[in-house]
C-alpha cells in the first residue's frame, strides 16, 4: 500500500508508522488522517505484526490538525464531518488489537497530542512539548482531548491545560502522568523499540485481552468492569499460550509462546 503523508515499515513483528509532512510540522491533514485509518486497518489484520510504534520522526510529533484546512470549514455540518472522521481514526488506533506506542520528539500539540493520547504508551524525548492550544483558535479539542486527557491525568490538571492552552515540557508531562518515560533525544526511538521488542515476545491473545480489559473497563462502573475482566480472563484458558505459560513455570523453564 503506497502512502503520501505517512511512512509505513515493519520488521520483527513491529510496525512503524511515521507521520511525514515535514513542511507543516506533520500537521494532521485529511490525507494523513485517512492514511492513518487505512494503515491501522492493515495492521489490525496483519498476523505478522504484534506491536505498533507511531512517531513523527526526529523533529516534531505533530503540531495539530492542519489549521489551513480548518480555515476552510465554515459550517457546523462540515465541522461535524471533519471531527467524526478524525474521531473514527483515533478510536480505531485506541482500539487496535495490538499495543500502540507513541514515540514523541518535539511538538505534540492539539490533534498531535490527542493522537498520542489515543496510544497505549507514550515515550517522550527530552525536547518534547505537549499541549492543547485549541482554545487560542476559539476551539476545543475534537480528537478526544477533553475526554482522554482527564481520564489519564485527572480533571483538574486536564482543565488547566485545556483552559490555558499552555504548553508543557517532557519532564512536566512525565510528572503529571501524561507520558510513561522521558529519555534523551538520541534514544527516544531506541527506547520505544526496546519496549516494543519486549511486548513482541508476550503471548498475543493475553496482550490483546489485557488491552481490552483496561480499555473497555475504564468506561464501565466498577462491578461491570470487574465482570468484563473475568470474561477476558476466562477466554485465555482456550489458548495454547496460557497452557504453555503455566506449564513452563511448573517445569522451571522459559515459555515458548506461539501466539495461539
Ligand atoms: N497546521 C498547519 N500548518 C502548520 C501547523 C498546523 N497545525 N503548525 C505549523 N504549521 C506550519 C506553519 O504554517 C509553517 O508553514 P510555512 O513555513 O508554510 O509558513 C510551518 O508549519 C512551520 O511552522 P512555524 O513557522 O510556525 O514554526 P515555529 O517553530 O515558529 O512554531 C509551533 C512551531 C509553535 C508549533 C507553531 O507552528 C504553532 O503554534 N502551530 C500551531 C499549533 C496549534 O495551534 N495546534 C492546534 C491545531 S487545532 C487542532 O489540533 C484541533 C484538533 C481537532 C481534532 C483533531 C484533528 C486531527
Amino acid at each position: 500500500m503506497g502512502f503520501n503523508s505517512i511512512v509505513y515499515e515493519k520488521s520483527d513483528g513491529i510496525a512503524l508508522v511515521t507521520l511525514h509532512r515535514p513542511k507543516s510540522l506533520n500537521a494532521l491533514c485529511e490525507e494523513l488522517i485517512c492514511e492513518l485509518g487505512m494503515v491501522f486497518h492493515e495492521i489490525d489484520e496483519d498476523r505478522d505484526t504484534s506491536v505498533v510504534i507511531i512517531t513523527g520522526g526526529e523533529k516534531v510529533f505533530a503540531a495539530g490538525a492542519d489549521i489551513k484546512e480548518i480555515s476552510q470549514i465554515v459550517t457546523p455540518l462540515a465541522a461535524n464531518k471533519f471531527v467524526c472522521r478524525v474521531s473514527a481514526v483515533f478510536n480505531r488506533i485506541e482500539s487496535c488489537s495490538k499495543p500502540v506506542i507513541a514515540a514523541v520528539a518535539g511538538f505534540a500539540l492539539g490533534g498531535g497530542c490527542e493522537l498520542a493520547l489515543a496510544c497505549d504508551i507514550r515515550i517522550a524525548a527530552d525536547d518534547a512539548m505537549f499541549g492543547l492550544p485549541e482554545i487560542k483558535l476559539g476551539l476545543i479539542p475534537g480528537g478526544g482531548g477533553t475526554q482522554r486527557l482527564p481520564r489519564l491525568i485527572g480533571e483538574a490538571r486536564a482543565k488547566e491545560l485545556l483552559f490555558t492552552g499552555d504548553l508543557i515540557d517532557a519532564q512536566e508531562a512525565y510528572r503529571i502522568g501524561l507520558v510513561n518515560k522521558v529519555v534523551q533525544h538520541e534514544s527516544f526511538m531506541s527506547e520505544a523499540r526496546k519496549i516494543a521488542a519486549k511486548l513482541v515476545k508476550q503471548p498475543v491473545v493475553a496482550l490483546k485481552m489485557n488491552k481490552l480489559a483496561v480499555n473497555e473497563g475504564i468506561n464501565m462502573d466498577l462491578r461491570s468492569a470487574l465482570a468484563h475482566e473475568s470474561r477476558c480472563f476466562e477466554i485465555l484458558f482456550s489458548t495454547a499460550d496460557q497452557k504453555e505459560g503455566v506449564q513452563a513455570f511448573i517445569e522451571k523453564r522459559e515459555p515458548k509462546f506461539k501466539g495461539s
